[in-house]
């Protein structure tokens, strides 16, 4: 299999760890990135697979497809062991549906920090409009963990086993902690939670991957990785 990824993509990098937690091996291509210019020049393969000209694209043989959900689900259809997704209907549904939570909804606030990477505008007002809207972005990344610390509960996980919900859910906690968001202190368990996959040698590659192409690319952030380990 070729993967098209990129250095801070965060859907990119969401296929990464479920093929790497599955032992699939794999070609990676990094698309370019700067803060600058962002994907551009766009990666010409990327523009021919995704209309969207976004990565992650994946080629398996003749197949080639766009979207980290629809590739994390060909994955698991295509090479099951080890799962990624839960058993039974009703579970495999709240597993989506929590992938989906953290894609869509959980990107949003996160968006807003994003400014914090690239290069400062000249305009004092902008800056000071960005850091207001950051503030606000951050109290809503912080109800959103409390709610996902009431998911995990005493049992401290989301589902039996591993699944593209955590892998979904971590990376945007990741890109949390890089963009200077609020802590996981308050939310004890999915603090505990977090540190926990951080330990699985995929997810701690990616982090670190992450983390390294953030000193090469990105402008430091205060406070990014409060709760790294
Ligand atoms: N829903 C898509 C989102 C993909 C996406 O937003 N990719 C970003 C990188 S993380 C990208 O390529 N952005 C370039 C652009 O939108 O122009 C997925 O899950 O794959």
């Amino acid at each position: 299999m070729k993967l098209y990824s990129g250095p801070l993509s965060l859907y990119a990098r969401k296929v990464e760890i479920a093929l790497r937690e599955k032992a699939i091996a794999f070609e990676r291509i990094m698309v370019s990135f700067t803060q600058e210019a962002g994907y551009r020049p766009r990666n010409p393969v990327v523009m021919v697979a995704n209309p969207k000209g976004q990565v992650p694209v994946l080629q398996d043989g003749d197949l080639t497809l766009y979207d980290s959900t629809v590739i994390l689900e060909y994955l698991e259809d295509a090479c099951p062991g080890p799962a990624l997704m839960p058993a039974t209907p009703a579970e495999r549904a709240r597993c989506r549906q929590l992938e989906l939570y953290a894609d869509e909804v959980m990107i949003v606030p996160l968006r807003a920090l994003m400014y914090r990477t690239g290069p400062r505008p000249d305009d004092e007002q902008h800056w000071a409009e960005l850091e207001r809207g950051a503030a606000e972005a951050g109290r809503e990344i912080a109800a959103q963990c409390a709610r996902l610390g009431q998911v995990l509960g005493e049992r401290g996980r989301f589902f039996d086993a591993l699944s593209t919900a955590d892998i979904a859910i971590f990376m945007m906690l990741l890109f949390n902690q890089r963009l200077g968001g609020p802590s996981l202190q308050a939310t004890p368990n999915l603090m505990a939670w977090f540190a926990e996959l951080s330990l699985r040698p995929a997810f701690r590659a990616i982090r670190d991957e992450i983390r390294q192409a953030d000193l090469q690319l990105s402008k430091p952030v205060d406070g990014a990785y409060p709760d790294m380990t």
